[in-house]
C-alpha cells in the first residue's frame, strides 16, 4: 500500500480559494483537508470542500460520451462523439455561417485551460457568445467607474479597522475563510456592522444589524452622505485632491428629505447618524456583497456604498477600502500568444437576457449550442424560459461531470475530468490574492477528458490548422510567459502549489492613483442617484418582493445532486403568515408572470414584512428552481442579472 500527500486548491466558484491537503491511497484520493501552512486557509475546508472526493468517484458521474437518440442517452465513443460535433458544425457553418454556432460557459469550475473552449471559438470564426454576468457584474462596473478598478485589500489588513461593515454579505455561508480573520479582529476590538434586510447567519457575529428594506441601500448610503457633508465630518483632504464630482454631489445631497430617504431605507434618523459617525470614525472597512447589486440600480446601489468609502476618506488607509472583489491575475495571462491572427467579432447577448433573446435571433438563427460550466436550466433567470430556448435549439452540446437539468436537454453530452485529474492554474478567488498550480493527482474516471483536451481533437477533427496542440505544460507555459512581471514564477509555484503576486497592493489606491480617466475617484452623477429612487417602487399588499440567496451547503446547484427534498423552502415573516392564513411547513404556490413554484413554507423571524426568501440552486427533482420566477433583465450598468428584483404572490395549493 502506497500513501502519499499532495496538495491542490479547490477550484469552485467561492471567495475563499482554499488550498487543501489529498491524500491519495494506491493511486485514489482517500480524503481532502485544509492544508494547516496556508494563511487563509488555516487548516480547515468546508463541507462542499470535502465532498470532492465523494464527486469525483460517485456513480452518478457521467464515464462516457453520450448521444440522445429516440429520447433515451446511449453511450458512444470520443470518436463518434467528435466526428458527430465536426460534421454537425461544419454542415451549420456552410448553411448558416459561423453565427449559428452558440457558447454559453460559467464559473462552475476555475482554471485556466478551461478557457482553451472560448479559444477554439475564437479560431472557428464569428460565432454567437453570452456576455453580461450572472453574479457580480453590476458592482465591477461600478467600482470600475468610480475607481477605474477593482482592487481588494489584503485580507490581513482587516485588522487594522476599528469598524468592519458587512453590507449584503453573508460570509458564514459564502466566504468561511473571512470569519476567523473577523472574529480575531472582534476579539482586538473592532465593531462588527452588519447590513442586510434578512437576519443571516452573519447576525450572529455582528455588533449591530441594520435590516434594511430590500433596495434601499441607496437611500441609506445617501441619508449617511448627506449627514456626514452637512455635519462637516467628511475628509476634505481626500475629498479636494483626489476626487471628482463632489460639488454636484453636494449639491444634490441638500435637494435630498431625509423622511423620504428614511421611508425608502426603512430607516431613521438615529441609524443615520449613529452609522455615519461609525464609518467617519477612521479606519473602517467595507465588505460589499453580491445579493445587493442583483436589483435593476444594483450598480448605482455599489457606487453609493463607495461614495461613503470617498467622503469618510476610507479609500487608499490601512485598515479602510471599499473591497467588492480582487482583480489581480487576468490581464497578465498572456492569450495574444495563442490567439488567432484574425480577431473574431462574435455576436452576443447578456447572459441574462438568454431566456428573451436566444430563440429570437435571427439571421441567421442559432443551430448548435456548447454549454460547460454552467447549469443555466437551473441557474438562468427565467429558467422555464432558458429551458424553452435551449430545447428550441436543433444541437446541444454539455460538458459536465453529471446529469444535471442541463444536460437532460443536450442531444450529446461530453463527460469532463475532475481538477484532481488535471492539471491547470487557478485563480478564482473573488477576495485573496492567491494563485494555484494544481497538479494532475489521480488518473481519469472512465473516458473522461480535460475540455482543452477535447477541443484540441475537435480543432484537428476540423482542420483547423493554426489551432495551438500543445499539453497541459506547454499551455501552461505560454499562458504564464509574462507572469515574472507580476512576480510569480512557475516554478516556484509548481513546488508549492501556491504563490502570491508581489503586486497586490495589500492597501489599494495608497498611492491616490485612480485608473479613471481622470485620474481620480469619480462620485456618481446625481442623475444616477435619482433615477435608483424612482426605481425603489413600493409593491402592493398582496405581492412579496422574493429574495434569493446562497445556501452554506451546496455551491448553486451542484451539491444539491444528492438532496431529497420534495420542495425548496420559502421564508415568511409571523405577520404574513398570519395575515395569509398560513402555516409552517405548509406547501404554497409562489407565481408570477414568468412561472410558477410550488415550496414549503418555514414561518421565521428572519425576514420582514412583505419579503420571502429562497436559497437558489434546487433541481426539478427537488420541487424546481427559483428561476422560474426571476426576470431576465439586466441591471443598470454591467449586464448583471437581476434575481433579487423579484415580486410574487402566493397561494395556498389547490385554492
Ligand atoms: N456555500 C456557498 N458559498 C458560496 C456560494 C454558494 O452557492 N454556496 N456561491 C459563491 C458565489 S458564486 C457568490 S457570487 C458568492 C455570493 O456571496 P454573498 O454576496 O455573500 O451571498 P448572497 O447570498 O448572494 O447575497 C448576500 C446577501 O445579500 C442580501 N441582500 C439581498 N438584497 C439586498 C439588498 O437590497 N440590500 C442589502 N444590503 N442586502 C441584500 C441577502 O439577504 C444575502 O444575505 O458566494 C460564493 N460562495
Ligand atoms: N435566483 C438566483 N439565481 C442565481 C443566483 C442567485 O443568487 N439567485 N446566483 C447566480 C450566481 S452568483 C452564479 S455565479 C450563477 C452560477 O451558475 P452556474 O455556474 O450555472 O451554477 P452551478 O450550479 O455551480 O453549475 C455549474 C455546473 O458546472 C459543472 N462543472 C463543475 N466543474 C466543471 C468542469 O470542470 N468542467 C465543466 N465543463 N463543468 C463543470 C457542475 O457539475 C455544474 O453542473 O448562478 C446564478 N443564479
Ligand atoms: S468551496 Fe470555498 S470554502 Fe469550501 S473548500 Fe472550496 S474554496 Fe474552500
Ligand atoms: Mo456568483
Amino acid at each position: 500500500m502506497s500513501t502519499e500527500y499532495k496538495l491542490c486548491a479547490c477550484p469552485l466558484d467561492c471567495f475563499d480559494l482554499c488550498s487543501m491537503r489529498a491524500e491519495i491511497i494506491d493511486g485514489k484520493v482517500t480524503k481532502l483537508e485544509g492544508n494547516k501552512e496556508h494563511p487563509i486557509t488555516q487548516g480547515f475546508i468546508c463541507e462542499k470542500g470535502r465532498k470532492h472526493v465523494e464527486r469525483m468517484y460517485s456513480p452518478l458521474r457521467l464515464t462516457h460520451p453520450m448521444k440522445k437518440v429516440a429520447g433515451k442517452f446511449v453511450e458512444i465513443t470520443w470518436d463518434e462523439a467528435l466526428d458527430t460535433i465536426a460534421s454537425k458544425l461544419k454542415y451549420y457553418i456552410d448553411n448558416y455561417g459561423t453565427l449559428s454556432i452558440a457558447q454559453f460557459n460559467d464559473g462552475g469550475a476555475g482554471g485556466q485551460l478551461k478557457e482553451v473552449e472560448n479559444l477554439f471559438f475564437d479560431y472557428l470564426g464569428n460565432i454567437t457568445m453570452f456576455n453580461g454576468n450572472l453574479c457580480w457584474g453590476a458592482g465591477i462596473a461600478a467600482q470600475q467607474s468610480d475607481f477605474g478598478d477593482v482592487k481588494g485589500h489584503s485580507p490581513l489588513d482587516i485588522y487594522n479597522a476599528k469598524t468592519i461593515i458587512i453590507w449584503g454579505r453573508n460570509p458564514i455561508e459564502t466566504n468561511i475563510h473571512i470569519v476567523p480573520f473577523i472574529k480575531k479582529a472582534k476579539e482586538k476590538g473592532a465593531r462588527i456592522i452588519l447590513i442586510d434586510p434578512i437576519v443571516t447567519a452573519t447576525a450572529a457575529i455582528s455588533d449591530w444589524h441594520i435590516k434594511l428594506k430590500p433596495k434601499g441601500d441607496t437611500a441609506f448610503a445617501c441619508a449617511v452622505a448627506k449627514y456626514i457633508v452637512e455635519n462637516e465630518l467628511y475628509d476634505k483632504t481626500f475629498v479636494e485632491k483626489h476626487t471628482k464630482g463632489f460639488e454636484e454631489i453636494n449639491e444634490y445631497l441638500k435637494t435630498l428629505d431625509y423622511n423620504e430617504l428614511y421611508m425608502l431605507s426603512g430607516t431613521e434618523q438615529e441609524t443615520v447618524a449613529s452609522f455615519a459617525e461609525a464609518i467617519v470614525n477612521k479606519p473602517a472597512t467595507i465588505y460589499v456583497g453580491y445579493g445587493l447589486q442583483r436589483y435593476n440600480n444594483g450598480g448605482t446601489t455599489v457606487r453609493s456604498i463607495d461614495m461613503l468609502g470617498a467622503l469618510s476618506g476610507n479609500i487608499g488607509i490601512i485598515g479602510g477600502g471599499v473591497n467588492y472583489a480582487n482583480k489581480v491575475y487576468s490581464s497578465y495571462i498572456n492569450w495574444e500568444a495563442v490567439a488567432p491572427s484574425k480577431k473574431s467579432q462574435h455576436r452576443y447577448i447578456a447572459k441574462p437576457r438568454f431566456a428573451a433573446e436566444l430563440s429570437k435571433l435571427d439571421n441567421p438563427k442559432v443551430k448548435a449550442l456548447f454549454i460547460s460550466r454552467s447549469n443555466p436550466v437551473v441557474q438562468l433567470p427565467n429558467s422555464d424560459g432558458a429551458a424553452k430556448a435551449i430545447s428550441s435549439i436543433e444541437f446541444k452540446v454539455v460538458l459536465d461531470h453529471f446529469m444535471t437539468d442541463t444536460a437532460q436537454l443536450a442531444d450529446l453530452i461530453l463527460p469532463v475530468t475532475y481538477f484532481m485529474e488535471e492539471t491547470d492554474l487557478v485563480y478564482s478567488s473573488m477576495w485573496n490574492g492567491y494563485i494555484f498550480y494544481n497538479q494532475k493527482l489521480v488518473s481519469r474516471y472512465f473516458e473522461a477528458k480535460p475540455e482543452f483536451e477535447i477541443y484540441s481533437m475537435l480543432a484537428e477533427k476540423m482542420n483547423i490548422v493554426n489551432f495551438p496542440q500543445m499539453n497541459e505544460e506547454q499551455w501552461l507555459n505560454k499562458l504564464l510567459s509574462e507572469a515574472q512581471d507580476i512576480g510569480i514564477d512557475i516554478s516556484t509555484l509548481k513546488r508549492n502549489s501556491y504563490a502570491y503576486a508581489e503586486l497586490n497592493n495589500p492597501v489599494p489606491w495608497s498611492d491616490y492613483r485612480f485608473k479613471t480617466s481622470s485620474g481620480k475617484f469619480e462620485f456618481a452623477e446625481p442623475s444616477r442617484l435619482q433615477n435608483c429612487f424612482a426605481k425603489c417602487e413600493t409593491i402592493d399588499a398582496e405581492s412579496f418582493r422574493l429574495l434569493t440567496v446562497h445556501g452554506r451547503e451546496s455551491m448553486h446547484s451542484q451539491h444539491l445532486i444528492t438532496s431529497k427534498i420534495e420542495h425548496p423552502l420559502v421564508y415568511i415573516c409571523r405577520e404574513d403568515a398570519m395575515h395569509f392564513n398560513i402555516k409552517d411547513k405548509q406547501l404554497i404556490e409562489l407565481y408570477n408572470e414568468y412561472g410558477s413554484l410550488i415550496a414549503e413554507v418555514c414561518v421565521s423571524d428572519n425576514t420582514q414584512k412583505g419579503v420571502l426568501f429562497m436559497k437558489e440552486g434546487w433541481w426539478k427533482k427537488n420541487g424546481g428552481s427559483v428561476n422560474s420566477l426571476t426576470a431576465h433583465d439586466v441591471s443598470d450598468i454591467g449586464d448583471q442579472a437581476i434575481y433579487n428584483e423579484c415580486k410574487c404572490k402566493i397561494r395556498k395549493q389547490g385554492a
